[in-house]
């Protein structure tokens, strides 16, 4: 059987006990996470651990936090107050574990789902999608990531040029699949707004109900929205419901056209702000 699991954040034990929850076996069974596995929880470094052991049971998007780690442990970026990375920068054999990370997915597509950690942009489809991401992907795996995750950060384009490139295009593919909540109608993006899908900014959709959204006809599943909460509907899966908050961890069981939603409550590593 195959699940789709929201935001791990480091929450090893959560993660535990969701897998013991479905019934998970990794003979049998394929996980699809949809980023964030590390940072803010407790244990960054067994989520890493539990998650690799598991070979090919388990597909695991980047989100922004793993990213995040990337360009710290590549000396590009400074720590935060509020990070839980420690553990894996202090591991004796932290180069392996930054080496793993660098290899996953920022995109992926099966079961008749495409899968993001935060989502898409409305003038991409699916092939255009994936696509993208792999340019960035190709990046992260080449000899020049760390001079590429020096200059990933920034908020700048704010709208897709299909004709930009080099570190511009990477940028806004990296904060359209890791970062994205609202966007305007033709896709300029919103990386300020933080709350939930009825708090848009003035002109912006959350981007999954921007008109005319071109993969509208596959569905998505994402995460990285903590205060968009489980959205279930028919196209759509939103995953990341808060565990690192003190909310739950989520996975979604994939069952032909049934959808079984199964949840265990997680105890609270950060508080918000
Ligand atoms: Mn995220």
């Amino acid at each position: 059987m195959n699940y789709l699991i929201g935001d791990v954040q480091g929450c090893c034990d959560a993660l535990d006990r969701l897998l013991a929850e479905i019934g998970f076996s990794p003979s049998r069974d394929r996980i699809h996470v949809l980023g964030d596995l590390v940072n803010r929880g407790p244990q960054s470094l067994a989520t890493l651990r539990r998650l690799r052991a598991l070979g090919d049971a388990a597909v695991c998007l980047l989100g922004n936090h793993d990213l995040h780690l990337l360009a710290v442990a590549h000396g590009g970026r400074k720590a935060h107050r509020n990070d839980t990375l420690g553990d894996i920068l202090q591991a004796p054999d932290r180069d392996a574990w930054i080496d793993w990370l660098r290899h996953r997915p920022l995109a992926c597509s099966a079961h008749g789902w495409l899968m993001v950690h935060a989502g898409v942009l409305p003038q991409w489809d699916v092939a255009t999608t994936l696509a993208l991401a792999n340019e960035v992907e190709s990046a992260l795996r080449g000899p020049g990531v760390g001079e590429f995750l020096s200059v990933m950060y920034g908020d700048e384009p704010q709208a897709w040029q299909p004709s930009v490139a080099g570190a511009q295009r990477l940028r806004l593919i990296i904060n359209v699949l890791t970062r994205i909540r609202f966007c305007t109608a033709d896709g300029t993006l919103d990386l300020v707004s933080k709350e939930g899908a009825g708090a848009a900014p003035a002109g912006h959709f959350a981007w999954f109900d921007v008109p005319g959204r071109r993969t509208a006809g596959t569905p998505i599943a994402f995460g990285h929205w903590s205060t968009l909460g489980l959205v279930n509907r028919p196209d759509l899966l939103a995953l990341d419901t808060g565990c690192v908050w003190g909310g739950r961890l989520t996975a979604v069981r994939l069952d032909g056209d049934r959808r079984e939603v199964i949840q265990v409550a997680c105890e609270q590593a950060q508080a918000p702000g």
